[in-house]
């Protein structure tokens, strides 16, 4: 494609995420400067910059008082409280849309969510005439793969940027995107290496 259409996804970087939150992950503030100084850059060359935010209410069985952190958590991005808004780094002027999810189960994939006028992530995209989609932020062994996956699955041309994501193992973000990279994700660095 010569000129494909793109947009950019900013997956989770809510405050419970970062450094201080309940299910922070390291990096996680850092990451939220990264990516605004990303945006500021490059918000040019998006059709579209979207972000999503887990927005738990009651989500069935995703919480637990011993988690695993594989399938149950710490309580983390409680609709209406300080732990679900954007890390104050996050500029959130930049985003067209925000898409919420997850308010009644757990929902690791931003295409599982909505915005508040109800339109899915699909429907935005479609009535946009995305062509592509570039991928950042957390965390990088769940809610970036599993919203990778499906962009994949839906046929999308998918970028993740190594230097704009965060993830909860070491191991299994390594594994995510060695994972991504085999299902036919690109895996590129935003910004040039020093
Ligand atoms: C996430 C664990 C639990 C994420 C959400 O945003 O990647 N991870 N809930």
């Amino acid at each position: 494609m010569d000129n494909p259409r793109r947009a950019l996804l900013v997956v989770d970087v809510q405050n419970d995420f970062c450094e201080g939150g309940s299910l922070a992950v390291s990096g996680g503030s850092a990451l939220a400067q990264r990516i605004t100084q990303y945006m500021h850059q490059s918000s040019q060359g998006y059709e579209l910059i979207l972000a999503s935010k887990d927005n738990h209410v009651r989500p069935h069985g995703h919480f637990a008082n011993q988690p695993d952190f594989l399938n149950t958590w710490p309580p983390h991005c409680l609709a209406g409280t300080r732990g679900s808004e954007f890390h104050p780094a996050l500029d959130f002027s930049y985003f067209d849309h925000i898409i919420l999810k997850g308010e009644y189960q757990a929902a690791y994939s931003s295409f599982e969510g909505s915005d508040d006028a109800g339109k899915s992530l699909v429907d935005i995209l479609e009535k946009r005439e995305i062509d592509a989609i570039d991928l950042c932020g957390i965390a990088t062994d769940f809610c970036v793969l599993q919203s990778a996956m499906n962009a994949l699955n839906l046929g999308y041309p998918t970028t993740v940027f190594l230097d704009l994501v965060a993830g909860v193992s070491r191991q299994a973000s390594m594994d995510a995107l060695e994972e991504m990279q085999s299902r036919g994700a690109n895996i590129k660095y935003a910004f040039e290496i020093q």
